[in-house]
């Protein structure tokens, strides 16, 4: 090989790539076959790796007078020095100094030279472009630059990049660090802001400490630098364009979020530690939005919604108690605040206009499932935000537990890796540290759209919640924390050193921060022991929802359906699926009925006609887990989408249907919270089978039924649960209907099971309408699935031209001849179906009339009152039911039942016996009990 020809190949390598190449140079040296085969095949045609002095000198003046080594010793040591810079990049975080407890060891090993035979004489021969392309003018050579190196990485902020694939973020995160760009220089009044912040947020917390002695705050202290963080991340975000900041968090240090973040007043909070009444303390509307529910929450859960002076949206979430469940809620507000659902077609998302921050608790983040689920939705289509910022306010202990009891992972934040999130660790008492990493985030969010990192690591200052010592439990790391000085005070001492501030100064910030919170203090009324709360929700809640238009106009519906069917000419629709669609195209004319999801498509036209924008997911849901639905077509030559939902005429609201992943909690808390910040879109998720939704159960129990109660948050979303005893076994049959008429009070939702495609319009559409006005409700509906073709439960399109949502269906056929009634049936849902089929066989059913519950609840006392009071010889009213007698409608409806029998009826039932488990495994024995139950139903 001509040496010039090589060096010319090898000069178009540089820095860390020629480093790379040299150390599969030296493996190939010693054993050609163990490299890549490519690269033995350039080793052959190219020779050894050489290199200009040119490229030697492009970082340091130094580097001209290099000489490009000839033997295999130096080489080696270039590839050591090589192997060491990489390594302090990737194992620098393990000797980093981001522990304010300093408690636990740092790991050197893999960042000494003496682990690569290496001397600082050696480093110093090595050019700086090897082992820093990035480095400062001030680093001069190959020593200098690992020193260089080792102090950045091992400095107040540790850095975790080497899971991150992509090169071009990669490239960026390194670049930015190594080049000093990520410390910003702050200026003076920069500087005192910080201290002036960390003066009020301990002050708070010393405040509330002294005047509230033993009440729960789950005080901030240790994490003080949470706020100025936040702080900063919400104004860069702002900066670039943000109009509203989402945030989520647990209790710890949430009091002091809400008062300096949210700007909640001090009196308000301290009216609340002292059960004083606080209504004339709630600032005027628009500068706060706090809404309280009627049976309400403790303070640390409570949310708050600002609007501040640059009309940027500042929400903090409600939450349960429940650690990281609002993670998924918060990403749904801010998916719903960054897109415009004015058009046709799908919503337009615009990531800049909305950011969701989490704070996460260090024990939490890895043990909590929730958090994985929120993380694994961060890069989907029908998900992403456009990046959130994680922050972990990381205490080092969970309650009384310490890490070692509670993850398997070194760091609290590993789950993160496996999405490639960048993760920076920070000490907590280093504010510029923690300024810079915030600066960071919102840079790296503004550049690549994804999710960032934040481990901010502090210690807890007293137990878990004030009332709680942790010397019991936790001597060790409170001998250390008794004796550490706070933030505040290691900012205040580093300033005055600094020369920008005397200590008379520090002293005079202390005071007016307490002058302040006195003041405030002072305001709030003395504490009401006997207090007059009305504990029912307000009138419009409690009176329910009114009559309501549903039917739509023959002409209108005629048309939309056209347009339902009308895909483009060379769109080529899968024949068999194009034959069964087109079979909708002369129902109006009489010819065919609708079925379960013609109906739904129906209806969903005739909604986004209305104005009313759709977002439907849910796993399959664009097929539709049946291969009822059928949304989105695709062609079977290209693969292409299209939506006829797209391409109505005239309207002006979007539609989307996702395909979610595989997840129920964080994708129902994900449309929840979408439709909180939403209110006017129709957001329906939809279980692939209905008992899955208890997977979600924090959702329902902590959100969807309590959240108004609680906070005031209402909300109008749909649940799709199939339902049916099919004799598919215990885990397909049923949606666990009763757990929902459990928790159904005070007019929270909606529960029904529906008989007929006609009523699933009716329903969906009289939801529609109800959005965004006062009496609205989420509604949890059992959704069918033999009945989604059934010739009984479709229906001619007049039912749905010509008629409405009726809570109460009466059985057609019965109950004419009213003095020969003896016994009403009762039932809900597909046994309804059952009992019309079993019905046709019957010559003489004159003394049975058959109701359908169509709506559980709220429960139609009212018309079934009316109907029952026609039968005059009523000797028995039987609720039918497939579920066993412990599950589906009955323990619910029997008292209502029981109250409205006239006297001397009995109230009898019939189903399965109490059972544990839901239903048979086997179909034939399920085939034998429907019968059962059905001949129940007809024997006199
Ligand atoms: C789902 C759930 N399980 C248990 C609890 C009880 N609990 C409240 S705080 C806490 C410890 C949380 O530790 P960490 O996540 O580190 O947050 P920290 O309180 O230390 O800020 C526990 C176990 C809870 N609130 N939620």
């Amino acid at each position: 090989m001509n040496d010039q020809a090589s060096r010319g190949f090898w000069e178009s390598f540089s820095g860390p790539n020629l480093g790379y190449v040299m150390e599969v140079y030296e493996q190939y040296l010693n054993d050609p076959e163990s490299v890549e085969p490519e690269m033995k095949e350039l080793f052959e045609q190219w020779g050894a790796p050489t290199v200009s002095n040119e490229v030697l000198s492009t970082s340091g003046q130094a580097d001209v007078s290099f000489q490009m080594p000839t033997n295999a010793t130096i080489f080696s040591k270039i590839v050591s020095a090589v192997k060491l810079a990489d390594n302090i990049r990737t194992y620098g975080h393990l000797a980093a100094d981001i522990n304010p407890l300093n408690n636990t060891s740092k790991d050197t090993r893999r960042i000494e030279l003496k682990e690569y035979n290496l001397t600082e004489e050696d480093l110093r021969q090595i050019p700086v472009s090897f082992i820093c392309p990035d480095a400062p003018s001030t680093v001069k050579n190959g020593l200098d630059a690992i020193n260089y190196l080792k102090d950045v990485y091992t400095k107040k902020i540790a850095y975790e990049f080497h899971h991150v694939h992509n090169l071009e973020e990669k490239n960026w995160l390194q670049k930015t660090v190594e080049s000093g760009k990520i410390y910003p220089q702050l200026s003076k009044e920069e500087k005192l802001n910080i201290l002036k912040r960390l003066t009020e947020v301990e002050g708070f917390e010393k405040f509330a400490h002294r005047i509230f002695v033993g009440q729960k705050r789950f005080s901030i202290e240790g994490l003080d630098m949470m706020v100025p963080l936040m702080d900063k991340i919400i104004s860069s975000s702002v900066e670039y364009g943000a109009k509203t900041v989402n945030i989520g968090m647990a209790h710890r240090g949430r009091l002091n979020v809400l008062a300096h973040i949210l700007e909640k007043p001090y009196e308000l909070i301290f009216a609340e530690f002292q059960h004083a009444p606080n209504k004339d303390l709630i600032p005027s509307e628009g500068s706060i939005g706090i809404t309280y529910g009627w049976t309400g929450d403790v303070k640390y859960h409570l949310g708050a919604d600002r609007v501040n002076k640059e009309s940027v949206r500042v929400v903090l979430a409600n939450n349960p108690s429940h650690l990281e469940v609002a993670a998924p809620v918060v990403e749904g507000y801010t998916r719903a605040a960054q897109e415009n659902r004015k058009t046709s077609g799908y919503p337009e998302q615009n990531p800049e206009e909305a950011l969701a921050i989490i704070v996460h608790g260090d024990a939490a983040f890895p043990g909590e499932g929730i958090v994985t689920e929120t993380l694994n939705m961060s890069g989907l289509r029908g998900y992403n935000t456009g990046g959130s910022i994680h922050i972990i306010s990381n205490n080092m202990i969970g309650f009384t537990t310490e890490s070692f009891d509670s993850r398997s992972t070194k760091y609290s934040s590993d789950a993160a890796k496996g999405y490639e999130i960048p993760i920076i660790h920070v000490n907590a008492d280093d504010p510029e540290s923690c300024i810079a990493a915030a600066i960071f985030a919102a840079e790296y969010r503004r550049l690549f759209k994804k999710d960032f990192l934040i481990d901010l690591i502090g210690y807890r200052k007293f137990g878990h919640n004030e009332t709680d010592e942790p010397m019991t439990t936790n001597p060790m790391m409170y001998q250390i924390v008794r004796k550490h000085p706070t933030v505040r005070t290691i900012y205040a001492e580093q300033l005055v050193n600094e020369g920008l501030l005397s200590k008379e100064d520090v002293q005079k910030l202390e005071e007016n921060v307490n002058a302040k919170l006195q003041a405030a203090y002072d305001k709030v009324p003395g504490a009401d022991e006997n207090p007059d709360i009305v504990m029912n929700p307000p009138e419009y809640v409690a009176s329910g929802y009114p009559a309501v238009k549903t039917s739509v106009d023959n002409e209108e519906l005629k048309d939309l359906n056209a347009q339902l069917l009308n895909w483009p000419e060379d769109f080529n629709v899968f024949k068999k699926l194009g034959k069964i669609l087109k079979r909708r195209e002369n129902v109006f004319d009489g010819d065919g009925k609708i079925d379960w999801a013609h109906a739904e498509s129906l209806a969903f036209a005739s909604i986004l006609k209305d104005g009313t924008p759709i977002r439907m997911t849910g796993q399959d849901s664009q097929r539709g887990t049946f291969a009822q639905r059928n949304l989105v077509l695709h062609d079977e030559k290209t693969g292409e989408e299209y939506i006829p939902l797209h391409h109505l005429k005239d309207t002006n609201a979007s539609f989307v249907v996702y395909n979610s992943p595989l997840t129920e909690t964080a994708v129902l808390g994900f449309e929840y919270g979408y439709n909180v910040l939403s209110p006017e879109t129709l957001v329906l998720w939809e279980a692939q089978f209905g008992d899955f939704a208890n997977m979600a159960q924090t959702m329902f129990d902590q959100f969807i039924s309590a959240g108004r109660a609680k906070w005031g948050q209402k909300s109008g979303l749909v649940m799709l649960l199939p339902h049916g005893y099919e004799g598919q076994g215990p885990e397909h049959s049923s949606a666990r209907m009763e757990r929902y008429l459990q928790m159904a009070a005070e007019n929270n939702w909606t529960v029904a099971n529906l008989s007929t495609a006609g009523q699933y319009f009716h329903i969906l559409r009289r939801q529609a309408a109800m959005l965004g006005k006062d009496e609205i409700r989420p509604l949890v509906l059992m959704t069918p699935k033999s009945l989604l073709r059934h010739p009984l439960a479709s229906v001619d399109s007049s039912e749905l031209t010509n008629s409405e949502f009726k809570p109460v269906l009466e059985q057609a056929g019965l109950g004419q001849n009213a003095d020969k009634v003896e016994r009403i049936v009762l039932c809900s849902g597909k046994i309804a179906i059952d009992l019309e089929t079993r019905l046709q066989e019957e010559e003489n059913a004159e003394w049975l009339h058959i109701l359908r519950i169509e709506e559980l609840y709220p429960f139609p006392e009212n018309q079934v009152k009316e109907i029952l009071s026609r039968y005059k010889n009523l000797k028995e009213i039987v609720w039918v039911q497939e579920e066993p007698q412990n599950m589906g409608g009955w323990t619910f409806v029997d008292p209502y039942l029981r109250g409205l029998s006239p006297q001397g009826v009995d109230v009898k039932y019939a189903g399965r016996p109490r059972r544990s488990s839901p239903s048979e495994g086997d179909p034939v024995v399920h085939k034998k009990e429907q019968n059962r139950i059905i001949n129940e139903a007809f024997t006199k």
